[in-house]
């Protein structure tokens, strides 16, 4: 990306926002990727963590297929936490949690054309991501998860009511156990968009998965 995306179209980035890594799929990831892509995702995320995770060589390489593929169907690519290889593959943006650097030094390193997400839990965690400069939140858990070992508490949509009623207006995305069936909720509370794992990358036909839930999100959405 020569600039950064303005803030309607990071509202659009997040509508169906997909996370993965190797370990999230029991095919070729960059098979799932290219499905997810067909099925109609609107961002990824490479979150290359867990038992079993690539490290080295391999991950880098892996990254850099999967951007490839983001690259031929312009969607944007993100890095989850690894802010080396945002930058090695020049990344379109990269995603921190809390115990990261704050996004403002991220950026200085990244370039100011790079979107920054941040994870955060509650609302003194999201005005602090926003005075550190994050372009979105990911808000989460909503429901259980079984793809985080060390997620937080579960929340529902409380977070996200929050931030509206507090009219904090940042683009938010909600993670976490968010399903077909359990998404709708979270778009009514204010959310742009949904950040799945196994939603998607755990489905047997991965495609199929992902357009129902872009029918789904397209119908849901607030703007
Ligand atoms: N972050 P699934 S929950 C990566 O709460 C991640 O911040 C979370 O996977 C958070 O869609 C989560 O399979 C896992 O539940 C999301």
């Amino acid at each position: 990306m020569i600039t950064k995306p303005d803030i309607l179209h990071i509202r659009q980035y997040l509508r169906l926002y997909l996370v993965m890594g190797s370990v999230n799929c029991t095919r070729p990831p960059e098979e799932v990727l290219t499905s997810a892509i067909a099925g109609g995702i609107t961002l990824f995320q490479f979150r290359e963590k867990g038992v079993g995770a690539l490290t080295g060589q391999a991950y880098y390489q892996l990254g850099e297929r999967l951007q490839q593929i983001c690259k031929t169907h312009q969607i944007p690519f993100i890095v989850n936490d690894d802010i080396e290889l945002a930058i090695a593959l020049d990344a379109d943006g990269i995603h921190v949690g809390q115990d990261d650097a704050p996004a403002e030094g991220i950026r200085a390193r990244l370039g100011y054309n790079k979107m920054i997400g941040v994870s955060a839990h509650n609302v003194t965690e999201a005005r602090q991501a926003i005075q550190d400069g994050a372009d979105y939140l990911g808000i989460g858990p909503i429901y259980p998860t079984i793809s985080k070992a060390d997620a937080q508490a579960v929340q529902g949509t409380s977070t996200i009511t929050a931030l509206k009623n507090y009219h904090i207006d940042i683009p938010v995305v909600g993670i976490g156990g968010i399903h077909a069936h359990n998404a709708e909720p979270i778009f009514t509370a204010g959310a742009d968009g949904i950040a799945v794992i196994s939603a998607i990358a755990g489905q047997d036909n991965v495609e199929q998965a992902t357009q129902q839930l872009n029918t789904l999100t397209r119908r849901l959405m607030i703007n």
